[in-house]
């Protein structure tokens, strides 16, 4: 481990919302008060109905059930925009900057408003009420985040899928909620190429069946076939409806999203986030975690598919009054210089990406950042997997000029927010390193029996109380909740991460100790790839593992075994590579496949995962115990015929 330490400057110490001191303090009161610390912060939110009771929570096995705020009531919309129109109705809410370098838009939180009202309206007149589900399939323009916030004005939930989803990924998560109304885009554009949405969505409802309608916002103004009676062009009913829509008063424990992520087995789960806790801990981590500062210009590069993008680029900054940016584009075009000279452009100060871009663009030299100026910038974030420390390194000498601390947040789709960080004014970094809770959170490190290890310690990463911002549920099977979350470990939140603690009780996120993979910071689950790979007709077996790729962090690598008499051919691997993207989407593309005859199984017939992720890693010599193996001659094919690392 690198042991390298960037103190807090006194600059920062001085002027940052939260010290050294302050931490400590606020972090102490906020554990051993809970109820009276979160009450406070919950001030920071606009409540219709103020709540009288704070935390009511258990992780106890046989009753899981977390509530905060529970018998309070707000609006997520009237807090993300109403609340701001008396003192910044002509500050930009949303800044955009297209795909395409010369195109921007500014909305400011007057326009926001007028926007969102009037897509809650034409949502109503899609028959769309309190406690339905819509899901919204769009690219990165403004309208997703006007799509988001007026499902909250009404009291809809939505469920936001990716753009990079297939039809079929897109079809599993619209049934698995059962919503009746798909909001979506014409196109998409990134890196110059259209995206086919509309197209995609069609494909996916022509799977279901049923009364699924669409609402299609013009990107491209391409020419695609409508269905009448069922889609309708989101400015044909934009022009018809009135252009306020009262905010519904929800109450702090309605489900505010689901969102859909991988786990180690089965079909994605919708974790579901509910409205007050979700809306309190947004807020205030995006103001402390990034010393949100009045006037600041704020950019976080996430997609609003995945969770990074609801907390930190629409819920957390809007909530907080900020300015924040969304991007279109990619970060490689027009040139690898386009996210800094998007910083120089729009005068960013606090930049949040993940590892993997940061690998990439590093990879293309100094040059492409070292001709911008990026002397706006005073804050650098990361997110969404562990930065090795060379990467660190890069990002704070190279693109933050030696000047600008760097926020490694770790967090997950679950927790809402995020749970270990360091605060820029506050904690001293070591590159590679999460550092330390934020307030309300308490990790705790356990061996494999479960034991809580003190001090320094290696093992697996839980959290032993509740915070506001942690998922309620998975939609509609919370046995599926509490057998994943709360059933490895006895009374806790088990996170699915390995992590070690340092002599200065520092965390250091070691990457997934389940069947999750993680590839350039997208969760994907083994197995989703192999039941992709088994349904296509040559294939008769598959299993599924992460290697270390220099960019992507995790890369997939598959071993398949196929269909008697199928020849392995370079044209069936790339088919295959091909119908993996079809069947899941691009980022699911296996990287690496190998043809095996067979796979390593026990005699129960359980495939040893554990020789295959070594095998694909190159580590031959420490292959372990094969006798136990059903054939062990299995193994000397596979090694023998390991595809080689990209
Ligand atoms: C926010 C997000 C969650 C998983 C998580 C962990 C990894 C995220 C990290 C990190 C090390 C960080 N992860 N941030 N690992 N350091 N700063 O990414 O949510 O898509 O649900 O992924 O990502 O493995 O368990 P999600």
């Amino acid at each position: 481990m690198h042991d390298k330490i960037y103190p807090v400057s006194d600059d920062w110490a001085k002027s940052a919302q939260i010290d050294e001191p302050t931490y400590r303090a606020m972090y102490q009161r906020s554990v051993e008060d809970p109820d009276g610390f979160w009450a406070e912060q919950a001030k920071r939110i606009d409540w219709i109905t103020p709540f009288t009771k704070v935390k009511n929570t258990s992780f106890a096995p046989d009753n899981v059930s977390i509530k905060w705020f529970e018998d309070g009531a707000l609006n997520v919309s009237a807090n993300c925009v109403d609340r701001h129109l008396a003192k910044r109705a002509e500050q930009v809410a949303i800044l955009w900057e297209g795909d395409n370098p010369t195109e921007s838009r500014s909305i400011t939180y007057r326009e926001l408003s007028e926007q969102v009202n009037v897509f809650a309206n034409v949502l109503k007149e899609m028959g769309a009420k309190k406690g339905d589900r819509i899901t919204i399939y769009m690219p990165m323009i403004p309208e997703t985040a006007f799509a988001m916030l007026a499902c909250t004005r009404i009291g809809a939930v939505h469920s936001v899928v990716f753009g990079g989803f297939s039809p079929d990924s897109l079809a599993g998560r619209i049934e698995d909620c059962g919503s009746k109304l798909v909001i979506t885009a014409d196109e998409g554009l990134r890196a110059g190429k259209k995206i086919p949405l509309k197209a995609n969505v069609d494909a996916a409802l022509a799977k279901l069946g049923g009364d699924v309608k669409t609402l299609v916002v013009q990107r491209t103004f391409a020419d695609i076939p409508m269905q009448n009676g069922r889609d309708v062009f989101y400015n044909d009913l934009a022009k018809t409806v009135s252009q306020h829509c009262e905010p519904e008063a929800m109450n702090a424990e309605d489900p505010l999203f689901i969102l859909y992520t991988s786990g180690s087995t089965g079909k994605p789960k919708g974790v579901l986030h509910t409205t007050g806790g979700y809306l309190v801990y947004a807020s205030l981590t995006h103001s402390k975690v990034f010393d949100y500062r009045d006037g600041d210009i704020y950019w976080c590069t996430a997609d609003v598919g995945w969770v990074t993008g609801h907390s930190y680029i629409v819920y957390g900054p809007l909530s907080n009054g900020a300015t924040t940016l969304m991007f279109e584009g990619v970060p490689s075009y027009p040139t690898n210089s386009r996210f800094w000279e998007v910083i120089d452009k729009h005068k960013v100060n606090i930049f949040y990406t993940a590892p993997t871009a940061i690998r990439a663009l590093m990879q293309a030299g100094d040059e492409p950042v070292k001709k911008t100026s990026r002397a706006s910038l005073r804050l650098l974030g990361s997110v969404g997997e562990p930065i090795n420390p060379e990467a660190w390194e890069w990002y704070h000498r190279v693109v933050g000029d030696d000047r600008c601390p760097i926020v490694d947040t770790w967090w997950q789709t679950e927790t809402g927010g995020i749970l270990i960080t360091p605060l820029p004014g506050a904690i001293a970094q070591k590159p590679g390193s999460a550092t330390l809770p934020f307030f309300g959170v308490q990790p705790a490190i356990v061996d494999g029996e479960g034991k809580v290890l003190e001090g320094v310690a290696e093992g697996n990463l839980i959290i032993t109380d509740s915070w506001p911002g942690q998922m309620r549920t998975v939609y509609g099977d919370h046995d599926r909740f509490v057998q994943t979350y709360f059933s490895t470990y006895k009374n806790a939140y088990f996170t699915g991460d390995g992590c070690r603690r340092d002599a200065d009780g520092y965390y250091w996120i070691t990457g997934r100790v389940d069947d999750v993979l993680n590839v350039s910071g997208h969760r994907m689950g083994t197995a989703e790839v192999e039941s992709a790979l088994v349904a296509h007709e040559h294939v008769s077996e598959a299993a599924v593992v992460g290697y270390p790729h220099d960019i992507k962090g995790q890369g997939i690598y598959a071993y398949v075994t196929l269909m008697a008499a199928v020849e392995p051919t370079d044209a069936l691997r790339k088919e295959l590579v091909a119908w993996v993207r079809m069947e899941i989407g691009p980022i699911a593309s296996p990287d690496l496949i190998q043809f095996a005859p067979g796979l390593p199984k026990t005699r129960s017939g359980k495939i040893m995962r554990r020789i295959l992720r070594k095998i694909a890693e190159g580590e031959f010599g420490n292959l372990g115990d094969t006798s136990t193996l059903a054939d062990p001659a299995v193994v000397d094919d596979l090694v023998a015929n390991r595809q080689n690392k990209r």
